[in-house]
Order: C-alpha cells, then structure tokens, then sequence
C-alpha cells in the first residue's frame, strides 16, 4: 500500500520536474514566429459588412500555412472543403488557428458554416496554391465532371407532368406491400438517373403490380428511394441541409426560410413563375426531376435565381447525400 503511494507521489514529482519546463517552451513557441510556417491573417464580419477580408488568399505549393482567424462582429465558422480543413467556431474577440501544408495545386473556395445574417451564404473566398516554379500561371481547379454534365440533362428545361399521388407517399406503406419490383428498380444507376415519376411509370406498366392502386405505386417508389440511399447518406445530408440550405428553403422543406423571401426564384427565368426557392415538398415539380438533375442545380446554382453554387464547394458524395435527404419532404420516409 505504501510502496504504491510513494511510487505514485515519485511520478507526480517527475511529472511536474519534467512537464513544467514542457509546457513554458510550448508557450514560447506559441509566441514566437516559427520559421518555415506563414502566417495568413483572416478576419471574417457578416457579408453586409465585407465577408472575409481577404477573400483571396494566394500561397505556395509546399509551405507550411497557418490561418489566424478572427471575428468582428458575431460568430463565424470556416470550412475548406477542398484541403479538408473546418473551424466550427470563431469567437468575437478570439483568434481561432488552424495550420495546414500546401501540398496540391488549385483553387480551393472556403465558406463560412454559420448562420451570420440574411446574406451568409456569400461569405466566400478562395486559397489559390501555386506551383512555386510556375508562380505566374493560374493555379487550375481540377475539371469537375458532375453526373449532369456527363449526361448533358438541361437543368432549366421545363419538366414532364407529374401522375399526382393523393397524399405523401408513404415508405413504410411502400415497404408493406413487398412487391417484386422490375429490374430498372433494384439498379442504382437507373434510379440516379430517371425521375420518381419514371420509375412510377415503370412500376404501372410492370406485369409484377397487378392490383395496386396509383397510391400504392407511389409509396412504392418511396421506398424505393429511401432505399437506394440508405440512412447514414440521408443523415448526413440533413447535417449539410441544415447549415446551407434551411435558410433559404426551409426547415420543413416548404421555401419559407428567411433568407429566401426576397429572391427572384424561378421567375427570373420564366415570367409568370414563383419567386423565392423552390418547394421541395411540391410533388409536381420534385417528381418529376431526377436526383442527378436536382444534384446538378445544386452544383451549378441557379443562373440569376438567387439559388447559389455548392460546386465549388461540395463533393459529389455531399451532392447526393443532400438530394436525398431532400427527397424526405415529398416522401415520407417515416420522420416526425
Ligand atoms: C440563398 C438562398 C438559397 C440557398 C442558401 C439555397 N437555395 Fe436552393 N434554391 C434557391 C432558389 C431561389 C431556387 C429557385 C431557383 C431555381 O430553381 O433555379 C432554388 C432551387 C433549388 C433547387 C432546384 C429544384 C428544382 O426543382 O429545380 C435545388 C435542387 C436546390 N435549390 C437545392 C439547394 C441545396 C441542396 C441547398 C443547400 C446546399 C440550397 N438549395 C441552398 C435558393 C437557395
Ligand atoms: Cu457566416
């Protein structure tokens, strides 16, 4: 027992004898500059008041960067997605660090992550890394070739009608009714490609649905859906809806966030259409467009809408995974 205690009283005291001086060199290093590493200072206010200052910052392929980050005027957050760097939080007051090496070539765009006002969203700028022996040239993003692009879908084209179901087709009923669904139904890449109302066609003229009503089919469908893209996709989609999309297009879905009153919408591009985002609970236009064409509206943004670009910043695995938790507001995939 007391050999224990004495052991224990000796480490306390080579901990202090060696942690001490530990700890005041790690303090000084903090301080002083260290060599080999740049220092970027950014200052971030909300948009009305300039955004992030700078919005462009230009470094060398190969340095050591440390980002200092402050906040002027209330809390920001900066993500990097394409050097994979996230600072959830920067407090008014403090400085928030992150060091990174700069290691590939191109144009990464940063965004702020928090709510800072009606115009958030436009808190963006760009970490340009060069190659040190070519500084002159633009550093070039690597090509994007999205699903839509590949495809050559016309984002903007007016859409087929829509076989309107009487009420939210329901996954959960879908399921129930264990139909043996034709081929097209079970392949992912079919479904990535073709619309729900497709797939409601395939299933109304497949001779393994004999008996169901147009509902049926239609909670079919959702659970085809829901399906395809699985829980853990939709879930981190509702984490990426939830910072960049909800503000405009709702938490519910139903295009009443505040950030999206005001905006032009649809009718800047066809007179006589809605203002505003779009709904994503309105069956007639959600059913009728397939995921990679609503993935390719995210990635492009809306030409004058007031709809703003993620291409820039999102992956085509963040794509997905917020079209299909967007798909849950026309399909009840069995959320409160
Ligand atoms: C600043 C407000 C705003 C934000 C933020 C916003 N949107 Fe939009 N969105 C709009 C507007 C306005 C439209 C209508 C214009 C259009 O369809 O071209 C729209 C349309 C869309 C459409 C087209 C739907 C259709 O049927 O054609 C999709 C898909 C979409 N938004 C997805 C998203 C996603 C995903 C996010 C978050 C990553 C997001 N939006 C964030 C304003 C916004
Ligand atoms: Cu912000």
């Amino acid at each position: 027992m007391t050999m224990k205690r004495e052991l224990l009283t000796a480490s306390a005291l080579l901990l202090i004898v060696l942690g001490l001086p530990g700890a005041v060199f790690a303090y000084q290093a903090a301080r002083v500059a260290v060599p080999g590493v740049r220092v970027v200072q950014i200052v971030g206010s909300a948009p009305a008041q300039g955004g992030w200052l700078p919005d462009s910052i230009r470094v060398y392929r190969g340095e050591r960067i440390r980002l200092r980050i402050a906040a002027s005027d209330v809390v920001h957050g900066l993500a990097v997605p394409g050097l994979d760097l996230e600072v959830e939080e920067i407090l008014p007051g403090h400085v928030a660090e992150v060091e990174f090496t700069a290691d590939k070539v191109g144009r990464f765009a940063f965004a702020c992550t928090r709510w800072c006002g009606a115009d958030h969203w436009r808190m963006r700028g760009v970490i340009e890394v060069v190659d040190p022996s070519n500084p002159g040239a633009l550093a070039q993003a690597p090509a994007a070739h999205p699903p839509y692009s590949q495809l050559k879908l016309d984002l903007d084209a007016p859409r087929p009608p829509v076989t309107l179901p009487s009420s939210r087709p329901s996954a959960a009923r879908g399921n129930a009714l264990t139909p043996v669904l034709p081929k097209e139904l079970s392949d992912r890449s079919w479904l990535r490609t073709h619309s729900p109302q497709d797939a409601f066609e395939v299933l109304r003229s497949s001779a393994s649905t004999p008996g169901l009503s147009d509902d049926d089919l239609w909670d079919v469908v959702a659970a085809v859906w829901l399906d395809a893209a699985g829980p853990s996709t939709i879930a981190r989609g509702a984490e990426l809806y939830a910072r960049d999309c909800a503000a405009c297009h709702g938490e519910s879905g139903r295009a009443d966030g505040p950030a999206g009153r005001s905006l032009p919408g649809r009718a800047a591009l066809y007179p006589g259409e809605k203002r505003g985002p779009v709904d994503f609970t309105d069956a007639s236009r959600l059913f009728s467009a397939s995921d990679a064409l609503l993935q390719g509206k995210a990635f492009r943004g809306g030409m004058g809408t007031g709809m703003p670009e993620w291409g820039s910043l999102y992956s085509q695995e963040d794509l997905e995974a917020v079209v299909s938790y967007l798909r849950s507001f026309a399909f009840d995939y069995g959320r409160k």
